[in-house]
């Protein structure tokens, strides 16, 4: 088990926060740090300022016991958990401003013996480039034990948890933890012993950045697998989604879902750090990345075609989170494709229903064509009806609502009920 008392989490946010408040629910003092100062003074008053499920009790109970108490100043602990986004530059290399931005904070506090964990996804050697960047800053310390001087151990240990099931597989996911030096990874290792009951693989920290990119591309190849399958299905008059049900059958075949693209922060990014490190040779996971950021065009052509052919001067759009049943709208693929039609069809009303969401993002709300209205609402005055998200309070609708209507399904969720509604194609 780990000695370790006192942590420090920097970035309190999808994963940051949700790990200060799990290692401070089983008995170490955390101090969470955060630039935004709305995000710090909600968290102190026991509140979570996004939505994922039970980590409103744990932040609440770990507050009010003392053991979690929210900064924007980094303190100094015996671990430090580096949580900051890494997004990708305009030539989709990494952008790791925000990691050295932290190093900057965290570097004045160290003394030597310290535990430095980067938890952001990262590029191959971004964790040897924290721990450079802070010897840099502190040429007192050293990573390695024969200099003789205080010693700080480096090590990345990638989050892999799904965003809407984050509190569970925090304590059930098996982790990698990858060391600059193994004495990096054991001291990692014991720390997330803390609260993981799943396996802890000890590795290198460039397998270890390695092994989480890799898994998200491995994703994102089947979804454009899937989403190129759909594209072809199309061409050839077929229902991919029957296609695949029969191709699923075949006891080594596991095809995945088409749908109208890839979103959220992950698996349509990290691809792209493989490719910017292996450029020549990285060609099936850059292929995947275009086929897949290809796929809301596809859909909005798609929607354009049955609108031409349609009475009504309205379109409903179904869903724009970037998955099902959450409220999580970034790098959505739907948010992306509803701005796109209210921009090319400036004189059609687009009528969104998102029913996790109170209001409409910035860049559609500013849109005069666009309104957020009831899933009944939507459908009532549109020719046209668009399902771009398979939340289950579509699938569950009254699917008698959609007789006489013009159904573009890009998640085939009411493939039958439509069949049943519409005259087959002759
Ligand atoms: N999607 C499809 N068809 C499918 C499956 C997904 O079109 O058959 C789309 C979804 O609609 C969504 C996107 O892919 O737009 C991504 O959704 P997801 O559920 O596959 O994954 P994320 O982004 O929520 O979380 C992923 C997870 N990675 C893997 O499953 C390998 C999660 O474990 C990671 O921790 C997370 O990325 C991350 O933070 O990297």
């Amino acid at each position: 088990m780990s000695s370790i008392e006192h942590v420090v989490v920097i970035g309190l946010g999808y994963i940051g926060l949700p790990t200060a408040a799990i290692l401070a629910s089983n008995g170490v003092n955390v101090v969470g740090v955060d630039v935004k100062q709305a995000n710090i003074d909600a968290i102190n008053r026991g509140e979570v300022p996004f939505v994922e499920p039970d980590l409103n009790i744990q932040v609440a109970g770990a507050v009010s016991k003392g053991m979690l108490k929210a900064t924007t100043e980094t303190p100094h602990a015996e671990a430090y958990i580096l949580a900051v986004p890494t997004p990708f530059n305009a030539d989709k290399s990494a952008d790791l401003s925000y990691i050295e931005a932290a190093a900057r904070g965290m570097a004045p506090t160290l003394k030597g013996g310290e535990l430095v964990i980067l938890e952001s996804t990262s590029p191959p050697g971004a964790t040897q480039h924290l721990a450079n960047y802070l010897i840099e800053l502190r040429p007192d310390l050293s990573l390695d034990e024969a200099d003789g001087k205080p010693v700080i151990h480096v090590a990345h240990c990638p989050e892999r948890v799904l965003p809407g099931r984050v509190m569970i597989e925090l304590v059930t996911n098996d982790r990698i933890v990858g060391g600059i030096t193994p004495a990096a990874a054991q001291m990692a290792s014991a720390l997330y012993q803390t609260f993981c009951q799943g396996q802890i693989h000890l590795t290198s920290a460039t397998t270890a950045e390695m092994a989480k990119l890799v898994e998200n591309s491995y994703r994102d190849v089947n979804i454009a697998f899937a989403n190129e399958l759909s594209v072809i299905s199309d061409k050839l008059n077929i229902d991919v989604w029957e296609l695949i049900e029969l191709a699923n059958f075949h006891p080594r075949v596991n095809i995945l879902q088409p749908g109208p693209g890839v979103g959220g922060h992950c698996i349509a990014v990290d691809p792209w750090f493989i490719v910017a490190a292996a450029p020549e040779e990285a060609k099936i996971i850059r292929q995947a990345r275009e086929t897949n950021d290809a796929k809301p065009q596809w859909v909005i052509d798609k929607v354009k075609s049955h609108i031409q052919g349609s009475s009504g001067d309205a379109v409903a759009i179904l869903g724009l989170a970037f998955k099902p049943n959450i409220d999580d709208l970034r790098e959505s693929p739907s948010v992306a494709i509803t701005a796109q039609l209210a921009k090319e069809l400036p004189d059609t009303k687009v009528l969104v229903s998102e029913p996790h969401i109170e209001t409409l993002p910035k860049e559609l709300a500013e849109m005069p064509n666009v309104s957020l209205v009831s899933t009944e609402d939507a459908i009532s005055h549109a020719g046209v009806v668009t399902l771009l998200v398979d939340h289950d309070v579509f699938k569950n609708l009254d699917q008698a609502l959609l007789t006489s209507k013009d159904v573009v399904d890009t998640r085939g969720i009411w493939r039958h009920a439509v069949d049943q509604f519409q005259p087959s194609p002759s």
